[in-house]
């Protein structure tokens, strides 16, 4: 749910550009007193309106909060203007600087509202309006800056720069002032490696400790080489600017530049550092509604954690300032800006990328790749892989905001009525309950020695708290009267959460828990009546958030936290509860946790997963949640699903009906809808989305082994559950924008209806063999556009050839699904090959890895020879049955099928070309092999025709 508030979108940064809008935006005794200083000059005004007013609104409008201007009178009606500047230095500027910078290598001197050409030239920055060619590019969302960089233009340069074999650093010495206050006089730049893939460049104040994020939790760095013949990367430092490029060494690619992208600033409030991109074909820096591919042209994302329904253009709940770029080679690399001040980035045509912070340092990373797998492995190095999910986590889950909240997962009850959908007494039994913490905080308004959590909070001084009394910060979300926060940055915090969460088990034992407005999401803007003043608050630059204000419908940033101000540590609320809620569930239960959180930061995935917030019940936002779920994939939070059906607003038949099929394959995949809202679960909805909900979360069930693999994987070496199709096919260049269909894993290929009452529905089908799912039919596409039926009970699915998928026959739970039998479900490809894998497990004990009490086999076809081999010794303490194999593609007759070399039964189906055995008894915990032989006789035939 969220602060139900409907906002506007984020004012836009404006040129002002008339006298009135002046008076508008500055007080009226400000005016009144330049009125006075002007004196002669209104009447002047008045008198030649129009030219005047033209004249004068360029220097009137010039003045910042802190400048002023007398105006001088000279004859004729000439005046000159004389500011007293308090903007120590000026800059001078050649005119031939400006001239030679196109529209696109423009980067904004002047990112905040009020740019005229007079504080544009007193930033030594180049001031151009467009003529009508380039300013005709309609709906951009930020404007081509007025206000640009000169060429050289540039505050630092560099001093003391070694390059030693093992010491790879050097100083950069303020040599001019940015317009913002407080620029760092000295800092330092630093690089490291943690492989041959991985560089990071650190740039900080040598003097003085800035804040600097505690997580993720970071691995040991070794310095930097530039005589490591096996990196990947080669670092390039032009002495005469104060950037660096870092070049891809296999083929001399510039991946990183920042010395020819203008604009490095690193002030107390302000740090800015740019660079040219090698191509458009670049994804991240969530959370942000978009599409997967981002748009180059002039986009402007902000990232500063909020409670905001998703749209467009505004900053939600989470912050990634992370990225990844296809280069036009078809290799990938990609960069983390490891910092959690808002901030906002901004991507324009060059291509090229600005990340403008308020606050912290630049410590960046870069990815190597080469693949765009390759990168968001290597980021899983740095920032934690993600947590291997109980296996009940994986069922579907339906719940609702109401007066009872709980989740359950079971199929069963479609076939009952609907009263069986709320009836807790038929799921007390059940393991699937998971509480929800309803809003973060804690109630502080309770009389004293009623309320533990805040009673117990205030005697252990865990709260976040107010800046000049020292008492704990107090807004106010669900709690009927007001709320305090735990600061999880206090290290007593973790055992005080410990000790609530046991209390609240002891009562009601629950499995998961689901973690809902710890943006941290608040009533008030700040307190009941705002923030005081203060610099934290009301920065110089302000990141273009939602409301215009950072302490918007949260605490206020001068707040304080045990490990800081809430200004540096508000993007990492969130995940700070995660990991002390993490810890919690694993001391109370003793078992796997499962936690949903909507507030995410770099690293989240490790601790917690997500959902998408408060989704409308549109066909929009349906479209709108696949790139939503592949993007959260990319920052490592796989566990990731949208509220099925929508959870704002009533849905309708026709969008539930194909959202029920869609989120049937989100990874997390949960029905959920708002209390003020119709029913929405497939009972309520009717016979087709009972029917076609069945159908597609039977599917679901079935295929649950492999899904469980798949999280495996993501667990173990930081790879995507759900991925978009150029994952598997970077050198296909169509494939770069496509979000409308994706894959679970390698192989499985989603393609959901997402416009209404169509039966038909265009699918990209890269290079390659395919099967349709439902007929088995196969196509040796040639990466084009296929069209696909898709009746309304029906999503299509098709499956690459050259796989093999454990599945398991499908009941109405997971943890009665998990007892039956297990099948191998195989895609021969053109050679006749495949191969797959299975990882099983009790699927909820902590330590199953560590203990190596699991199955973990793979299994490959090669010359008619089913094979398995185990990837790693293992016991497991339970039978796993492998009892079903159909393998999809033989295209001639079958005359003996042995198993270990022992002939059995099976059938084969001439018109499917399909192979099913049955009965097999195959306990996977040991390897075997199964064998087939062609009918001669039909071989003979077919060669005699
Ligand atoms: C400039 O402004 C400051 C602060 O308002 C004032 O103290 C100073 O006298 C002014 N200088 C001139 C030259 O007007
Ligand atoms: C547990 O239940 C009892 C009785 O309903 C109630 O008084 C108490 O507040 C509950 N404790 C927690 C931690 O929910
Ligand atoms: C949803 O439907 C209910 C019942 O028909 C109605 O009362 C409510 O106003 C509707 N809500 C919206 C947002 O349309
Ligand atoms: C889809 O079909 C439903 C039911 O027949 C109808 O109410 C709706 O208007 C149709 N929508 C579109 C976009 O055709
Ligand atoms: C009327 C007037 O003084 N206009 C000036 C505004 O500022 C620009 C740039 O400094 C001058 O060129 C104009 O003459």
């Amino acid at each position: 749910m969220n602060v139900k508030d409907t906002e506007q979108f984020p004012k836009r940064k404006k040129v002002l550009n008339s006298y009135f809008e002046y008076i508008l935006k500055y007080n009226f005794l400000k005016f009144t007193a330049l009125v006075i200083l002007l004196g002669i000059t209104i009447m002047f005004i008045q008198q030649n309106k129009y030219i005047s007013i033209k004249e004068y609104e360029i220097n009137l409008t010039s003045l910042n909060d802190n400048e002023s201007a007398i105006l001088i009178k000279k004859e004729n009606f000439q005046y000159d203007i004389v500011f007293n500047d308090t903007v120590p230095q000026f800059h001078k500027i050649m005119q031939e600087e400006c001239n030679n910078v196109p529209a696109t290598l423009r980067f904004d001197c002047h990112p905040e509202d009020g740019a005229s050409e007079l504080s544009c030239k007193n930033r030594g920055c180049c001031w151009n309006s467009f003529n009508k060619n380039i300013s005709v590019i309609n709906h951009v969302l930020l404007n081509i800056p007025y206000c640009y960089y000169p060429s050289n233009w540039s505050i630092y340069k560099y001093t003391n720069f070694s390059k030693e074999e093992n010491n790879f650093s050097g100083f950069l010495k303020g040599i001019k002032n940015s317009f913002y206050e407080n620029d760092l006089p000295l800092i330092k730049i630093e690089a490291s490696t943690v492989d041959d893939s991985i560089l990071r460049i650190k740039i900080y104040d040598p003097l003085k400790k800035r804040y600097e994020p505690p997580w993720p939790l970071r691995t040991d760095f070794k310095p930097f080489s530039q005589k490591d013949i096996n990196a990947k990367y080669k670092l390039n430092i032009d002495y005469t600017k104060p950037g660096f490029k870092v070049y891809r060494t296999l083929d001399d690619t510039v991946i990183f530049d920042s010395s020819n992208a203008g604009g490095f600033i690193f002030a107390d409030q302000f740090l800015q550092i740019s660079t040219l991109l090698p191509s458009h074909n670049i994804y991240g820096i969530g959370e942000h509604r978009t599409k997967l591919k981002l748009n180059t042209n002039w986009q402007l994302f902000t990232l500063f954690n909020k409670d905001q329904p998703p749209t467009e253009n505004a900053n939600l709940y989470g912050s990634h300032p992370f990225y990844f770029v296809i280069e036009n080679s078809g290799k990938s690399h990609g960069f983390l800006f490891l910092n959690s001040n808002a901030m906002d980035v901004i991507l324009q045509p060059t291509p090229a990328i600005t990340f403008r912070t308020i606050g912290g340092i630049f410590d960046m990373y870069f990815f190597l790749g080469p693949t765009p797998a390759a990168v968001i492995k290597q980021y899983s190095d740095i920032i934690g892989k993600p947590f291997l999910p109980p296996y009940w986590s994986l069922g579907f889950h339906l719940c609702r905001f109401g007066s009872y909240i709980f989740i359950f997962n079971d199929l069963d009850y479609m076939d009952k009525n609907n009263d069986f959908t709320y009836n807790l007494n038929k799921f007390k039994n059940l393991p699937q309950f998971v509480n929800e913490i309803h809003s973060v905080g804690i109630s502080g308004s309770e009389e004293s020695g009623t309320y533990l959590p805040y009673d117990e909070g205030v005697k252990k001084d865990i709260f976040i708290k107010d800046e000049a009394t020292n008492q704990p910060f107090v807004g106010k979300v669900w709690n009927l009267v007001s709320t305090v926060w735990p600061d999880f940055t206090n290290p007593k915090t973790q055992n005080y959460y410990l000790q609530m969460m046991s209390n609240m088990y002891s009562n009601f034992t629950y499995d998961g828990v689901w973690i809902d407005m710890n943006e941290p999401s608040n009533f008030y803007d700040g307190y009941k009546n705002g923030c005081p003043k203060n610099k934290l608050d009301y920065p110089k630059y302000i990141p273009n958030v939602i409301g215009n204000i950072l302490a918007k419908k949260t605490l206020c940033m001068n707040a304080k936290h045990y490990l800081g101000v809430h200004y540096d540590l508000h993007n990492t609320y969130g995940i700070s509860q995660a990991i002390a809620m993490n810890y919690a569930l694993t001391n109370i239960r003793q078992k796997r946790p499962f936690i949903i959180s909507r507030s995410t930061w770099v690293g989240h995935g490790h601790y917690a997963g997500h959902w998408t917030g408060d989704v409308y019940s549109s066909w929009h936002d349906l479209k709108m949640s696949i790139p939503a779920i592949l993007l959260m994939n990319f920052y490592q939070i796989p566990m990731i699903g949208a509220d099925i059906c929508g959870f704002d607003g009533n849905t309708t038949t026709t969008l539930c009906n194909r959202w029920m099929q869609l989120g049937a394959f989100y990874p997390f995949s949960r029905n959920h809808n708002s209390d003020d809202t119709i029913e929405q679960d497939p009972v309520a909805m009717g016979d087709l989305v009972i029917k076609s909900s069945k159908r597609a979360l039977t599917i679901r069930y079935w295929l649950l082994p492999y899904l469980y693999t798949l999280f495996f994987r993501a667990h173990k070496f930081g790879e995507t559950v759900a991925r978009p199709l150029f994952f598997e096919y970077s050198n296909d260049s169509t494939t770069y924008d496509i979000d409308t269909q994706f894959l679970w894993g390698s192989c499985l290929m989603i393609i959901p209806v997402l416009e209404e009452n169509k039966t038909e529905v265009s699918a990209y089908l890269p290079r390659g063999l395919w099967y349709n799912f439902y007929t088995k039919e196969s196509v040796f596409a040639l990466g084009k556009y296929y069209t696909m039926n898709a009746p309304l009970d029906t999503i299509p699915l098709m499956i690459r050839g050259g796989f093999i998928l454990p599945a398991q026959k499908p009941d109405n739970t997971t943890t009665n699904s998990r007892k039956n039998n297990f099948e191998l479900l195989i895609t021969l490809d053109h050679v006749n090959q495949a191969k797959g894998e299975l990882y099983w497990d009790d699927g909820d004990s902590l330590d199953s890895l560590e203990k190596k009490q699991f199955v973990w086999s793979v299994f490959f076809i090669k010359n008619n020879t089913l094979s398995t081999a185990k990837v790693t010794e293992s016991s497991f303490h339970e039978e796993v049955i492998l009892d079903k194999i159909q393998i999809w593609g033989i295209i001639s007759n079958i005359s003996r099928v042995s198993l270990n070399n022992h002939e059995i039964q099976f059938k084969y189906n001439i018109k499917e070309n399909c192979l099913n055995i049955k009965n097999l008894q195959i306990d996977l915990r040991e390897n075997f092999f199964l064998s087939w032989e062609y009918a001669r006789f039909e071989q003979d035939n077919d060669n005699n025709k």
